[in-house]
């Protein structure tokens, strides 16, 4: 339903906005439609563009109206469910992990891609090294500060360019593009990238998040258009 507050709304921090029901009715109403849909199928080795994207240069800011004001300070991550080690990090001990860079294309579902993003920040097979998911964790569910959740098999979440992103372009990522830590998973639709990301959540059966319940597909690989369920 387009009118419900975030079921896993943040007590926490303090929020900018509020939930645009128009916005996400709107996103609904392209989903039941087939908006963008091609039909075809692309072969990431060859082609660069996933069918029915096209190009931009700029970086497109896309939420659900709330934008919450997390800073490194009240930032923390807590990793749970099924895994040996649960943690929760600070800002502090985030930064002791070992960091990363990696440059990736972004390929969002409402059509635009941006090629050669600049990410730094700590990948997921780091965090899965030092959480150990247990061998029934097969499904991974991002929490994040606006209430938005999504959902990942385990192995697209470990993919080796997936990352815990904190910076953008050699600078951190700013406050409306998810900073301080957002989540980055470049193989697939961009929704499947948490931003302001609070809680990963290691689970035996696959649950949906907050797109996945709206219309929109479960498993996102943009070169199988996977646009939207059905
Ligand atoms: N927490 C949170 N993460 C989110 C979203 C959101 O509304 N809240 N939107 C998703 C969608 S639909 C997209 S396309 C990207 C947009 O990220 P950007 O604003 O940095 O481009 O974030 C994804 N992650
Ligand atoms: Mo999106």
């Amino acid at each position: 339903m387009a009118d419900e507050t975030p079921q896993d709304g943040p007590q926490d921090v303090p929020q900018d906005g509020r939930i645009r029901d128009k916005l996400i009715a709107t996103k609904e109403q392209w989903a039941r439609e087939g908006r963008g849909l091609t039909g075809e199928t692309a072969d990431p080795a060859r082609d660069r563009l996933p069918p029915g994207q096209r190009l931009v240069e700029t970086w497109p800011v896309l939420d659900l109206g709330i934008v919450p004001r997390v800073s490194e300070a009240n930032w923390t991550l807590a990793v749970d469910g099924l895994v040996d080690t649960p943690v929760t990090w600070s800002w502090a001990d985030l930064q002791a992990q070992p960091r990363e860079r990696v440059v990736s294309d972004i390929h969002c579902v409402t059509t635009w891609s941006r090629y050669d993003n600049q990410w730094e920040g700590v990948s997921t097979r780091h965090l899965l090294s030092v959480v150990q998911p247990r061998p029934e964790a097969r499904f991974v569910l991002c929490h994040s500060s606006d209430g938005y959740t999504t959902n990942l098999p385990l192995e697209a979440f470990a993919a080796e360019d997936a990352l815990l992103a904190t910076g953008w372009e050699g600078q951190p990522i700013s406050r409306d593009h998810g900073g301080p830590v957002r989540v980055v998973v470049p193989k697939l639709y961009f929704w499947k990238s948490a931003k302001w990301v609070k809680r990963i959540e290691f689970l035996a059966e696959d649950r949906r998040g907050y797109w996945e319940v709206r219309g929109y597909h479960n498993d996102a690989d943009p070169w199988r258009e996977e646009r939207y369920s059905e």
